[in-house]
C-alpha cells in the first residue's frame, strides 16, 4: 500500500504523539477482515454467533458508558466561534489540540495503530470523497470494511496529494471524562478519543461525512445530508429516487428498506442515513450513498417492521449491545412476540421475561445496533454504486411528533420547503445521550451534524435552487402522532407506502392536493385506502391542523431564528411572516 507523501508524513507525525508499538496500513482484503476476527474472538472484543443460524456473525459489547454518540462531547474547532455558529460546541484550534493531545499522547503505547484509507462514495464517481483515519481500534477497523471501501480503491480517488480527511481515533481509556470527538474543517482533520462507539468512532460516517462534508459541500457547491435514498417503483414500473432526511433513531432504516403494502408499488434501496448530493449538467439533483453498509437500530426490527433488514442481518454481520440467546443467536425487544425464557442482556448478564418485569432491565440496550453490508439487503437498488448518482424528485423531511405535525403535507414551493426543514422538530431519541422524549428544533436533522453555521446552511440551501432547472417537490412526514389513547395512530412501516405513493404521484403532477396554511395535504379521497382499514374519521385526526399549535410552533422557530440572527437568510424570515398571515 503507498499513500502520497502527504498523507506518509501526516501519519508517521500521529505515530509520534501516540506511539503505538506497531503501524499496520490496511488494505480492505477480506483476509485482513477474518485476521482482525480472529484477533478479537482471541481477546474477547468479539464473542462469534451461531455458525449455522448466524454464519460470520458476531457480537460485541461496547463500554456501558460507551454505548451512543455524546453530542455534548462534540466540537467543531474553527478559528473563530461564529463560524461554528450557536448551534455547535465550539472550541479554538489550539486549545482543543492541547486538551485532546492529553489524553492522545502515548495513547497507541502497546497497541497496534491501523491505517485505513477509505473511500466515501463509490468508485469512480466523482461525488465520491476520500479520508484515511488511524485508529487502535480492531473493531473500528472491521466495522469500517464495512460501511466504507477500505483500500487503495481510497488512495486512487484522491484528486491531489493532500486530498483526503485526516482522522485520528483512540480509543483512549474509555472514560466519558476524557472524551473528545473533534472536528478542523480549515484543516480537513478529524480527533477522536475515548470512545469506541458508532458515530463517535467510525469517523468515516457522522465526522467525514456530516461534518466535514457539509463544510466542504458549501464550498464546493453540493449538500451532504442526513438522508436515506430510495428509489419507489410504480406499477407501470417507473423508479422515481426521493431522499428522506429523518433524526437519528427516527424511522430512516425503516423506510429505506420499506415493504410496500400496495400491490405494483415497490422500494428500492440505495442509502439509509448519509446522502451527497450534487447538482448535474442538466440542473437536476443526483445524490450517492457515500457508505457501503447499514449501521442499523436493532430494537423493535422484526420481521414484521423490516423484513429486509431480518434478512440482511443473517450472515456477516457485527452485532453491537444486543443480546445473546441460550442458542448463541441474538434477540432484542420486540425481535418475536416472545422473548426467549432466558438470554444474556447486553453487559452479559442473566436476562429473563421475569426479571424484567420485575426491575425493567432491557435485554438489548436501546441504542444496540447492527453493522452490515449493503450488498446484502435485498432490496438494494441496482443502482446503488452508480457513479452517476440517482435522479431526486423529491424530498422528504420527517420529524418524531407526538401531536401537532400532520402525517403528510407538502410545502408550496423550495424556500417554503426549505423553512419546513429548518424548522422542523423532534423527540430526542436514544441514538443520542440526552433527555429522551423532548422535542428539540433539529434542522433538516442536521443540528448534531452541521459543521458550520447553521443560518449559513440554510443560505446555501436557498441558494442551491438557483443552479435547479426543476426544483424537486418537498414534503414533511410524521410517522408519530399519538391519539388521546396515547398510541400511535398511524400504523406506519409498511403503510408508509400510502403516503409515498402520494408524494410519487404529486412530484409527477398526477395527484390531487388541497391547500391549507401549512402547505398542501391531501384528502382521504387522494390517497389509497385498499387492503387497510382507516376511516375517514381517523385520518382527519391524523392530519388535524390546529392553529393554537401551530401558533406555539412559530414561537419556537422564532426562538431559533433569533440565535442565528444575521446568518438567517430572509427567505426564511419572509416564510415565517407569510405562516403567520395564513394561520
Ligand atoms: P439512525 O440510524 O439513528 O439514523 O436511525 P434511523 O433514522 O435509521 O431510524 P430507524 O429506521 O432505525 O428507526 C428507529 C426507530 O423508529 C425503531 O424503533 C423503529 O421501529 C421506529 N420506526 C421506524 N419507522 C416507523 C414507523 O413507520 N412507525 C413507527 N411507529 N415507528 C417507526
Ligand atoms: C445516528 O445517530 O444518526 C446514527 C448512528 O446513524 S451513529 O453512527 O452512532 O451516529
Ligand atoms: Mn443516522
Amino acid at each position: 500500500m503507498s499513500a502520497s507523501s502527504v498523507a506518509e508524513r501526516w501519519v508517521d507525525g500521529t505515530a509520534g504523539m501516540t506511539r503505538p508499538s506497531n503501524v499496520v496500513w490496511c488494505d480492505g482484503s477480506k483476509q485482513e477482515y477474518d485476521r482482525l476476527i480472529e484477533q478479537m474472538l482471541r481477546d474477547g472484543t468479539l464473542l462469534a454467533l451461531n455458525a449455522r443460524t448466524y454464519p460470520n456473525c458476531y457480537l460485541h459489547r461496547s463500554h456501558p458508558s460507551d454505548v451512543a454518540r455524546t453530542e455534548q462531547l462534540t466540537f467543531i474547532c474553527t478559528r473563530t466561534r461564529d463560524d461554528a455558529g450557536p448551534t455547535n460546541n465550539w472550541m479554538a484550534p489550539a486549545e482543543a489540540k492541547a486538551k485532546a493531545g492529553q489524553y492522545l499522547n502515548g495513547a497507541m503505547r502497546g497497541r497496534t495503530m491501523y491505517v485505513i484509507p477509505y473511500l466515501m462514495g463509490p468508485a469512480g464517481s466523482a461525488m465520491s470523497r476520500t479520508g484515511i483515519m488511524v485508529t487502535d481500534s480492531a473493531y473500528v477497523v472491521a466495522s469500517m470494511h464495512i460501511m466504507a471501501r477500505v483500500g487503495d480503491v481510497a488512495i486512487k480517488a484522491m484528486r491531489s496529494d493532500d486530498d483526503f480527511i485526516a482522522g485520528v481515533h483512540s480509543l483512549g481509556d474509555l472514560s466519558p471524562e476524557r472524551r473528545l470527538i473533534l472536528h478542523f474543517p480549515e484543516e480537513k482533520t478529524i480527533w477522536s478519543v475515548g470512545s469506541g462507539y458508532g458515530g463517535n468512532a467510525l469517523l468515516g460516517k457522522k465526522c467525514h461525512a456530516l461534518r466535514l462534508g457539509s463544510w466542504q459541500a458549501r464550498q464546493e457547491g453540493w449538500l451532504a445530508e442526513h438522508m436515506l435514498i430510495i428509489g419507489v417503483e410504480d406499477p407501470q414500473g417507473e423508479i422515481t429516487y426521493i431522499a428522506a432526511a429523518m433524526p437519528s433513531a427516527s424511522g430512516k432504516t425503516n423506510l429505506a428498506m420499506a415493504v410496500s403494502s400496495l400491490p405494483g408499488w415497490r422500494v428500492w434501496t440505495v442509502g439509509d442515513d448519509i446522502a451527497w448530493i450534487h447538482v448535474d449538467a442538466n440542473g437536476q439533483l443526483r445524490a450517492i450513498n457515500p457508505e457501503r453498509g447499514f449501521f442499523g437500530v436493532a430494537p423493535n426490527t422484526s420481521p414484521k417492521t423490516n423484513p429486509n433488514a431480518t434478512a440482511m442481518v443473517k450472515s456477516n454481520t457485527i452485532f453491537t449491545n444486543v443480546a445473546l440467546t441460550t442458542d448463541r443467536g441474538v434477540w432484542w425487544e420486540d425481535m418475536t412476540d416472545t422473548p426467549p425464557s432466558e438470554c444474556l442482556d447486553w453487559r452479559g448478564k442473566k436476562w429473563t421475561p421475569e426479571i424484567a418485569k420485575e426491575t425493567g432491565a432491557r435485554a438489548a440496550h436501546p441504542n444496540a445496533r447492527f453493522t452490515a453490508p449493503a450488498s446484502q439487503c435485498p432490496t438494494i437498488d441496482p443502482a446503488w454504486e452508480d457513479p452517476e448518482g440517482v435522479p431526486i424528485s423529491a424530498l422528504i423531511f420527517g420529524g418524531r411528533r407526538a401531536s401537532t405535525l400532520p402525517l403528510i403535507y407538502q410545502a408550496f414551493n423550495w424556500s417554503s420547503g426549505v423553512y419546513l426543514g429548518a424548522t422542523m422538530g423532534s423527540e430526542m431519541t436514544a441514538a443520542a445521550a440526552g433527555t429522551i422524549g423532548k422535542v428539540r428544533r433539529d434542522p433538516m436533522a442536521m443540528l448534531p451534524f452541521c459543521g458550520y453555521h447553521m443560518g449559513d446552511y440554510f443560505r446555501h440551501w436557498i441558494k442551491m435552487q438557483r443552479s435547479l432547472s426543476v426544483s424537486p417537490r418537498i414534503f414533511h412526514v410524521n410517522w408519530f402522532r399519538k391519539g388521546a389513547d396515547g398510541k400511535f395512530i398511524w400504523p406506519g412501516y409498511s403503510e408508509n407506502m400510502r403516503v409515498l405513493k402520494w408524494i410519487v404521484d404529486r412530484a409527477r403532477v398526477r395527484a390531487k392536493a388541497r391547500e391549507t396554511a401549512i402547505g398542501w395535504v391531501p384528502e382521504y379521497s387522494d390517497m389509497e385506502w385498499k387492503g387497510l382499514d382507516f376511516s375517514e374519521a381517523q385520518f382527519d385526526e391524523l392530519q388535524k391542523i390546529e392553529r393554537s399549535a401551530w401558533k406555539h410552533e412559530v414561537i419556537d422557530h422564532e426562538e431559533l431564528f433569533i440565535e442565528l440572527h444575521d446568518h438567517l437568510p430572509k427567505e426564511m424570515v419572509y416564510e415565517r411572516e407569510l405562516l403567520i398571515c395564513r394561520l
